[in-house]
């Protein structure tokens, strides 16, 4: 093993903004607004405040998805959160989730507006707002929720553990990618396991629960996240990559992965979304078609 054991904790921990992290720019040891600055509000009585990571993906999914089954209540304006600029800080995205990540969801159709942040929690609304994507049988319901709360404890070892360390830190620390590689292919192998035996992840239905996994873990195997798909020999992981590519083709799916994107291919970008129309005439490859500035 390589020696990255030269650290020795001080007695109290200091904080350096010049740590060489990525997104060092942006993050800090406190919580709270750091520039005063309101949310817009567009037509519909769902705000999005979001961005087209797989935490945002996945609302901006379900709430396609609902618009597709007819949920005309769904209608949507998604507002892009460019959270490389810190606006996560401003006031009004504070106001609508004191913990200054995307994405946040305000419902202007209740008595008061109501704030939803947590990308778990937002589905779980939305699903029993309109109904739809979540059973109501009780055990069919505790299959789906355990689901959702797995994603919403599991992913972020993914995440902010193998990705981080694999792709992100300024130095490679063996140990640091070997345990969080391990834990990463042993999620792999349990949703690969799972989907062996059942068409969707809580079983015969497409649920919230497919909506938060796939997302991230569809990126991870489809090497759209950390760059890892050969490192973590993701083509073997068999019955998860026909879930992926059969949920991968849901017209909602595709719609859903669009919004708030400000990257990738210019024709996949819609940085705002206000109307069902808009993935048709507000792309980026028409409000901006210099080649150029076109992305992967
Ligand atoms: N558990 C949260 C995680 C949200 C999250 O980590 N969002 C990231 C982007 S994917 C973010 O906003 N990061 C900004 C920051 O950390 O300052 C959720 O699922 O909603």
């Amino acid at each position: 093993m390589t020696d990255n054991t030269v650290y020795e904790p001080p007695k109290i921990w200091q904080w350096n903004p010049d740590s060489g992290q990525a997104f060092a720019n942006i993050n800090r040891p406190t919580a709270g607004a750091q520039q005063e600055k309101e949310l817009k509000i567009g037509k519909h009585p769902l705000q999005l405040y979001s961005l087209g990571t797989p935490n945002g993906v996945k609302v901006t999914i379900m709430l396609e998805e609902l618009l597709a089954k007819g949920h005309v209540g769904a209608e949507y304006d998604a507002w892009l959160v460019n959270i490389g600029d810190g606006s996560q800080f401003d006031s009004g995205f504070v106001n609508a989730n004191p913990n200054s990540k995307i994405p946040a969801l305000m419902d202007h159709s209740t008595a008061t507006p109501t704030r939803v942040f947590e990308s778990g929690a937002i589905l779980l609304y939305l699903a029993e707002k309109f109904g739809e994507f979540v059973p109501t049988d009780p055990s069919a319901r505790a299959e789906c929720l355990s689901w959702l709360f797995w994603q919403m404890g599991a992913t972020p070892l993914v995440g902010g553990g193998f990705g981080h360390f694999y792709a992100y830190a300024p130095i490679k620390i063996e140990y640091a990618i070997d345990r969080y590689a391990m834990e990463a292919k042993r999620q792999l192998d349990l949703l690969d396991k799972t989907l062996a035996e059942r068409q969707y992840i809580c079983g015969d239905d497409y649920t919230i629960a497919d909506m938060a996994i796939w997302p991230w873990y569809g990126a991870v195997v489809r090497n759209k996240a950390y760059q890892a798909a050969e490192f973590l020999q993701a083509h073997t992981y068999t019955n998860l990559i026909r879930w992926i590519d059969e949920v991968g083709e849901r017209p909602a799916v595709k719609r859903g992965e669009m919004v708030n994107r400000p990257f990738g291919k210019k024709s996949r970008q819609l940085l705002e979304r206000h109307d069902a129309s808009d993935f048709e005439l507000r792309t980026q490859d028409i409000l901006d078609p210099d080649p150029e500035t076109e992305g992967s």
